[in-house]
């Protein structure tokens, strides 16, 4: 990841705008992906833009905020955004995650709907129910590598295709990338032609340390199981910028005193790991080396608590 390619701001958008270089038209717009927990979201961004931007994993509800992911091209800026699964809000935190699919909805210019190709029809029902949809929409199913043979994703096609005889509909396998290609000049179809959004430069709207806080919050979904990685946030307190090594404390913050037990492991090793493995994926974000701390803190019932929500960054 360069180094430079942060901290964007928002340009206004004018009337018609002409690229510099050429006579061509520029486009830039919003398209914005929905779905259910675990349809691939977040793994189709990253395909999108070929960089590991967002974290996945195959538990659900591991993205929490709506992040944007930018594709610069010569004559066009599409702003990606990725968004949490569907759900019917549990806990405050769940009420925050479903905002920032709402005000995903509301600047769409084009929506990206993913489904698991392997699941029923039916599994899909309540999150249209929940998103009403009023923007042109593009239907990925996805996961087509797990079919078994042509006639299975011809017929799941075939019912899809029925129940939503509007939608352009493409099979589609994220994690191998296969047909992903055809997505964009289906949804530049529906994108405006005006000035980027962002200096062309830019990936994304979050800082650094988002993305940081990010992969730890992915090493513990990868480490540690059933509820742990659901009680977890993620802060980073420090990041000092060095020549040899950048120097990052950041802080894990679980409900309960047996989480920390848990997350702390036999003599420290659970946290250890934790650390080596966040620290590899780190360096291989930035680029550079890291040293890393990692400090557990307890805060009961946060993710019911207005405030703490706010000083984690669940804004919404
Ligand atoms: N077999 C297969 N697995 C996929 C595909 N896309 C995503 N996955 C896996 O599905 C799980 C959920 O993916 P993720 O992108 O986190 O889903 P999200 O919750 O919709 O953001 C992860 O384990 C991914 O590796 C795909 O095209 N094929
Ligand atoms: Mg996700």
């Amino acid at each position: 990841m360069n180094r430079i390619l942060w901290n964007a701001t928002v340009i206004p958008r004018m009337p018609l705008y002409f690229c510099r270089h050429m006579s061509q038209p520029f486009q830039s717009g919003f398209v914005n992906i929905f779905g259910p927990p675990n349809a691939g979201k977040s793994t189709l961004l990253n395909a999108l833009l070929g960089e590991q931007l967002v974290i996945t994993s195959p538990k659900v509800q591991t993205t929490r905020h709506r992040i944007l992911g930018i594709m610069n091209e010569p004559n066009y800026q599409l702003v990606f955004s990725d968004t949490p699964g569907i759900i019917e809000p549990k806990y405050k935190l769940h009420e925050k995650m479903m905002r920032q699919v709402k005000s995903a909805l509301e600047d769409a210019d084009v929506a990206v709907l993913m489904n698991d190709i392997t699941q029923p029809l039916e599994s899909f029902e309540p999150v249209l129910k929940l998103l009403r949809l009023k923007v042109p929409v593009i239907l990925l199913l996805n996961k087509t590598d797990l079919l078994k043979s042509k006639t299975q994703l011809r017929a799941q096609l075939a019912l899809y295709k029925e129940a939503f005889p509007k939608w352009e509909i493409l099979p589609v396998s994220a994690q191998n990338k296969t047909d992903i290609d055809k997505i964009i000049p289906m949804a530049l179809k529906h994108i405006p032609e005006a000035p980027p959004f962002y200096p062309e430069d830019s990936i994304s709207d979050r800082p650094v340390r988002f993305f940081v806080s990010e992969l730890i919050r992915e090493q513990i979904f990868n480490q540690y199981q059933e509820e742990i990685p659901y009680h977890t946030a993620v802060i980073i307190q420090d990041f000092e910028e060095k020549t040899n090594v950048d120097v990052i404390r950041a802080e894990i913050i679980v409900s309960r005193e047996t989480q920390k037990m848990i997350l702390l492991g036999k003599g420290g090793s659970g946290i250890k790991a934790l650390g080596i493995a966040s620290r590899k994926k780190i360096e291989e974000f930035l680029q550079h080396r890291v040293h890393l701390e990692l400090f557990i803190k307890v805060r009961p019932k946060w993710r019911d608590n207005e405030n703490y929500l706010r000083e984690y960054g669940y804004n919404a």
